[in-house]
């Protein structure tokens, strides 16, 4: 066989390996009111809840963080249980940068507020890490302050 097919079978072969090694891309399934990561295989709350019942997403849905640990604990949605707040780096895992207000997959219904992460700071346990989905930033944010919550399962 001439050596320059014998580089080019080898040069497909590589190609197509590599391909079928590439991770998939992001990718948000949106399920009624739940969105589905299938990357990192966990299912989360499509829009921030309406505390208040007014049909209306605002500065009065927002939560303590211990308010919203017990709602997520306490949540039934899509016939399971097993809700709860997300560590950092999982809510970090929904941040967009390529787009902002909201900085978030379009499969989600967000606002821009500061959502609660479990993640206390290591040098005080008031605080807290959150994200903000206006542009993605983190924060730190007292235990007591009001902000919004997406939970996740399992
Ligand atoms: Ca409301």
């Amino acid at each position: 066989m001439p050596d320059h097919v014998y580089t080019v079978r080898i040069l497909v072969c590589i190609l197509l390996s590599s391909a079928i090694a590439m991770p998939a891309a992001a990718g948000f399934t949106e399920q009624g009111d739940i969105v589905f990561d299938d990357q990192q295989g966990v299912y989360w709350q499509r829009r921030p809840p309406d505390r208040n019942s007014d049909g209306h997403i605002d500065r009065h849905d927002r939560w303590t963080w211990q308010e919203a640990g017990a709602y997520c604990q306490s949540l039934d949605l899509g016939g399971h249980e097993d809700w709860r707040l997300p560590s950092y780096e999982e809510l970090e895992t929904l941040v967009d940068y390529t787009t902002h207000s909201p900085a978030i997959d379009a499969a989600f219904a967000s606002n821009n507020g500061l959502y609660w992460t479990l993640s206390e700071l290591a040098e005080d346990q008031d605080k807290i890490w959150a994200v903000s989905f206006q542009f993605g930033d983190d924060y730190v944010v007292h235990k007591d302050s009001r902000n919004f919550v997406r939970c996740i399962r399992p």
